[in-house]
């Protein structure tokens, strides 16, 4: 059975590719997996029939046959132990590329949200001047870190890996922000992740989706 997935019927993020869906999108790409994408409205969302996929309400899903499956970590993890592409053969350093990937969604990830719904909710409340600077303190910690540890390399640890495609989908999320501009390396590495022609490809789909939605709109 060829997986579907669901995606935003018209995302928020304009075609930007932010949502997450993007790295399953991208995963399924770079291991020439054919899928099929269901797109789902915020209604459709919070209903009981997607809610049993997804129990916060969320995209992406992914099913396969028997097998449901939520979190886009999770599925990007179990398409690259089914396919070839994503993780290196040798079990050391297997086990280092799926380090990556937990690095990207928790320990990368989490300041960059925390941000971005400051940013989205909080504008308002008066806190929001004084907490901005600190959060994004927190954010350039990691990115500081990330760059010491990536250094020249092209990839984090050898061939590029799903620890690679989650870290780039994570870092893009700062595209608008400004915060990447200190690591000339960082830059290097999205722009790297994004020139990989499954990236174009999962960027285009989910792109294009955003374009059928406006002009039917
Ligand atoms: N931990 C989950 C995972 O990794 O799968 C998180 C999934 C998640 O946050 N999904 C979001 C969602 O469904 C879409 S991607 N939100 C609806 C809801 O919670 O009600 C997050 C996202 C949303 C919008 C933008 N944007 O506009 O730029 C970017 C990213």
């Amino acid at each position: 059975m060829v997986p579907i997935i669901t995606a935003f019927e018209s995302s928020p993020d304009r075609g930007r590719g932010l949502a997450r869906d993007m790295a399953v999108r991208w995963a399924l790409e770079e291991t020439g997996q054919p899928y099929e994408v269901r797109l789902v409205s915020f209604a459709e969302m919070k209903a009981p029939a997607h809610l049993a996929l997804q129990p916060f309400g969320q995209i992406p899903t992914y099913e396969e046959a028997d097998l449901n499956l939520f979190e886009s970590g999770a599925i990007v993890f179990h398409i690259a132990e089914r396919h070839a592409g994503l993780l290196p053969a040798g079990p050391d350093a297997r086990a280092r590329a799926i380090g990556w990937m937990f690095a990207a969604m928790s320990t990368v990830q989490p300041p960059i949200v925390e941000r971005e719904a400051a940013v989205l909710v909080e504008r308002d409340r008066e806190w929001y001047a004084a907490r901005l600077p600190m959060l994004e303190q927190r954010i350039r910690d990691r990115l500081g870190q990330l760059s010491d540890r990536l250094a020249d390399a092209d990839w984090l640890d050898g061939a590029f890996s799903a620890g690679d495609l989650l870290m780039v989908n994570v870092l893009r999320r700062l595209g608008s922000s400004q915060l990447l501009q200190p690591y000339p390396n960082l830059l290097a590495y999205v722009a790297r992740g994004e020139a990989r022609p499954a990236f174009r490809r999962a960027f285009d789909a989910q792109l294009a989706v955003f374009e059928a939605a406006s002009a039917g709109r």
